[in-house]
């Protein structure tokens, strides 16, 4: 497995629909509910707190926001980068955004996840406090029905002792019947996985790495 980092990154424009997409670039996007961290996730993978706005309102993000992130291989000898987007969704389960979470897959959201080529993977996040609850499983399923390839992202992991987070890590593994490759741990708090998320994410944009 390569090295990678994020050396740069961009906000390049927000969509509601199709005829709005960006060039189709290779695309990782972000998914969860509001309030879950996903904009927190990106900033902290590139480094770059104002990127995406994080607001402790939930709800707020309800366009398809892409930014454009320049990946540099880090190891000896390589001078491999890459250009891709990173794609942050608006959340599901938030009643205020007035539609039911059937209107978000039936809706733009789902049109996107369906549809969007370039997608390599879905980050799916969850906060990892949580028990799985309906909408994420609902989620889940739908991605996968999708034939969309999904990592499990359990964020917020400083808010949980070490042993706390390797039960909930369990239980989602179960539930979910995942791999381990399949299920990550996350806190943009302390940035501790940055490395090792940004790497595992490059493995699915450039397999053969
Ligand atoms: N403790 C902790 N708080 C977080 C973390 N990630 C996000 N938050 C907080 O959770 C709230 C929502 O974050 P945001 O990134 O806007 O979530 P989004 O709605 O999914 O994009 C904000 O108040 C963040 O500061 C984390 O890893 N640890
Ligand atoms: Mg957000």
């Amino acid at each position: 497995m390569r090295n990678w980092n994020i050396i740069k990154a961009k906000y390049v424009t927000s969509a509601v629909k199709p005829e709005q997409y960006p060039v189709a670039l290779t695309q990782v996007a972000f998914i969860g509910r509001s309030n879950v961290g996903k904009s927190s996730l990106i900033n902290s993978l590139c480094r770059q707190n104002g990127l995406a706005r994080v607001s402790s309102t939930p709800g707020k993000t309800q366009t398809i926001n892409f930014y454009e992130i320049d990946a540099k291989c880090t190891d000896e000898n390589s001078d491999l980068r890459l250009k891709f987007h990173f794609v942050d969704l608006p959340g599901y389960g938030f009643a205020k955004t007035s539609k039911t979470d059937k209107d978000v897959w039936s809706g733009f959201i789902g049109k996107y996840l369906e549809k969007a080529q370039g997608i390599v993977t879905v980050c799916q996040l969850i906060d990892i406090r949580h028990k799985p609850l309906a909408n994420d499983l609902q989620c889940f399923e739908w991605l996968k029905d999708c034939g969309r390839n999904v990592l499990l992202v359990l964020t917020k992991s400083d808010k949980l002792s070490k042993n706390q987070a390797m039960a909930q890590r369990a239980l989602f593994k179960k539930e979910l019947n995942l791999q381990d490759k399949e299920i990550v741990l996350y806190s943009s708090l302390d940035n501790a996985e940055r490395g090792k998320l940004i790497n595992r994410l490059m493995e699915d944009i450039l397999p053969e790495c």
